[in-house]
């Protein structure tokens, strides 16, 4: 088996985006593995038998899951080449809070804002994404990127806002990430696309719309029928 690397993943994913990005920037070789998440493969259940979630990544047949943990791996099987971190331990301890901040503040509030139809319980959902955003906001002050001149951990964590936010913008009928109230993020979001890595693994805006659609609809439906 040597040393193979495989990512199981779906195109439309964010976080099998996040570890794309990682191994390209890295220039690791990788073997991409195309899952169907309506009909989940024996090897994405074997190697992630807890979560059954993209992404996982199979390197000489051992499985690592969760994209954060993931990119932490990339970056310190393959620490010589392109770092994703700062040399300085407080900093990393910053990148890996924020990061998880993003997912687990900003991604679950603008999804929680998206599925909500119109009102007032959906303008509070929106808000309050955007209060958890301007956190962000400040961090990315005075740098071109969150981790200084070059993209890394941070940029990639946060990757989703430029394309996927704007898609889930579309599909929930509403904005959040407004370039007036977060000037600095939409900027940060404008240079992170145009960088040609970055812009040559994102997946087609209309298939993230179209992928966000089903998922947003299913939790309408879900919500439905709570009695
Ligand atoms: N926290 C996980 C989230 C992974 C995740 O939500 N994956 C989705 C695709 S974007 C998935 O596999 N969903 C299938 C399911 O929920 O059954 C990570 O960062 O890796």
């Amino acid at each position: 088996m040597g040393d193979q690397v495989k990512l199981i993943a779906t195109p439309q994913s964010l976080p099998c985006c996040r570890v794309e990005w990682a191994l390209k920037l890295k220039g690791v070789d990788y073997e991409y593995i195309e899952e169907d998440l309506r009909n989940k493969s024996p090897l994405l259940l074997d190697s992630n038998p807890i979560h059954k979630k993209v992404p996982v990544l199979l390197h000489a047949g051992k499985p690592i899951v969760e994209s954060l943990v993931i990119l932490e791996y990339i970056e310190e099987t393959w620490k010589d080449k392109y770092p994703l971190h700062s040399e300085d331990p407080h900093e990393r301890a910053m990148a890996r809070f924020w990061a998880k901040f993003g997912d687990e503040k900003c991604v679950v509030g603008a999804f929680g804002a998206a599925w909500l139809t119109e009102g007032e319980e959906k303008n509070k959902a929106i808000e309050s994404a955007q209060e958890s955003l301007a956190f962000l906001e400040k961090q990315i002050q005075g740098k071109k990127y969150f981790e200084g001149e070059q993209i890394g951990f941070l940029d990639l964590a946060v990757g989703w806002i430029p394309h996927w936010l704007k898609a889930l913008e579309e599909v929930g009928e509403m904005k959040v990430l407004d370039a007036g109230r977060f000037p600095l993020l939409h900027e940060w979001g404008q240079n992170f696309l145009e960088i040609p890595l970055i812009k040559e693994s994102i997946p087609p805006r209309e298939k993230v719309v179209d992928y966000f659609n089903v998922g947003i609809s299913y939790m309408r439906s879900l919500a439905a029928n709570i009695p």
